[in-house]
């Protein structure tokens, strides 16, 4: 039983982390009578979820975690936050010591069923990289037979490098390190040729923890699907139901043009979807189990999808990302709201 245990674990990009049955645990219950939201965070990933000197804590993973606060308690202050390694969030879902993960974390198949746990929609679609200081030369990762490649455990990183490699019948040396800060000083003292991870946290920990340390290229290839979400335990569907129609609904509003500027003019609107989209038809809040007022709530704190995605991680921030797959159908994107119904 162990081994099997531990071979699913391994299976799932998930380190040690043992396979649990599904909890009866009511955390929906639960995170109301505490009165906030606890979420496993990024120990440190900008534009995703960083804390800056007064352990404040921003970006598009942090809103999202928010949302779902404003969408509880029609306050998104009501929060707290654990900072988590990729090899730490799992256990620290398991163990009840937060109630969602909001950090990059790929949805997959072992982590929605064997690892106990239930995926929650996307809030970002992005694929695995490798980078390389620029001076480096390298401008393609089939130009990397034979190099020592610096990867985080416990990752679908680890192990879409494997199969990549072996695909392309190249080799290459892991460089294991679960702490993301000591992996980049290793990848900064050329201990590796190349660092690999989701598209997106090259870009994070370019603008972010080696700005200032030389220049340094993405390859272009994109090696898997990293879509990254929302994960919560097993065993609690209202819990799951709220996670997801928060998020649902921040792509929603965005379909739907309202934002956190316009939409107290929106409570006005005739449109009877607006109407009830915003709860001034009630049916949906209830549903949820929640304040009729609850995507009001949202799009007003945080705001719909594309202003957090803007504010956090845009061109005009240091990550500079654009929207590609990350906008709306409507734009040639793969973000698409199941229907508010
Ligand atoms: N999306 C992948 C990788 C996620 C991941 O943990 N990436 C690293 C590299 S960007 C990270 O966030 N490290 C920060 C940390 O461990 O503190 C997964 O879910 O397994």
């Amino acid at each position: 039983m162990l081994q099997k245990i531990v071979a699913a674990a391994a299976l799932a990009g998930a380190a040690t982390v043992a396979a649990l049955p599904a909890s009866a645990g009511q955390t929906f219950d639960a995170v109301k009578a505490k009165g906030f939201v606890q979420c496993a965070v990024n120990t440190g990933l900008a534009g995703f979820s960083m804390a800056d000197s007064q352990g404040k804590w921003t970006g598009l993973d942090v809103d999202l975690c928010k949302a779902i606060a404003a969408a509880m308690f029609g306050d998104a202050e009501k929060v707290k936050f654990t900072p988590t390694t990729a090899q730490q969030r799992f256990v620290a879902l398991q163990s009840g010591e937060v109630d969602v993960i909001t950090r990059n974390a790929t949805q997959t198949l072992m982590r929605d069923t064997s690892l106990g746990f239930n995926i929650a929609g996307v809030n970002f679609y992005d694929g695995q990289g490798f980078m390389v200081p620029t001076k480096s030369g390298i401008k393609s990762a089939r130009e990397l037979n034979g190099a020592t490649v610096c990867v985080q455990p416990g990752t679908t990183t680890e192990l879409n490098l494997a199969d990549w490699f072996r695909k392309n019948k190249m080799t290459f040396k892991p460089v294991l390190i679960e702490k993301l800060d000591e992996l980049l000083q290793a990848y900064s003292a050329g201990r590796c040729d190349v660092y690999t991870t989701d598209a997106s946290g090259l870009a994070a920990v370019r603008a972010g923890q080696l700005a200032g340390k030389g220049e340094h290229t993405i390859l272009p290839e994109r090696i898997s699907k990293e879509p990254l979400g929302p994960i919560v335990r097993h065993g609690d569907d209202q819990w799951l139901d709220l996670v997801k129609w928060t998020l649902m609904g921040m792509i929603e509003a965005e379909e739907l043009g309202i934002s956190s500027r316009n939409v107290d003019e929106m409570l006005k609107s005739d449109d009877p979807v607006i109407k009830r989209f915003l709860g001034v038809t009630p049916g949906y809040g209830k549903a949820v189990g929640v304040d009729e007022k609850w995507m009001y709530n949202v799009i007003k704190q945080i705001g719909n999808y594309g202003e957090t995605f803007d504010r956090n991680v845009g061109t005009t921030t240091p990550l500079k990302l654009e929207r590609g797959q990350n906008a709306l159908w409507t734009n040639g994107g793969l973000l698409y709201a199941i229907p508010f119904r």
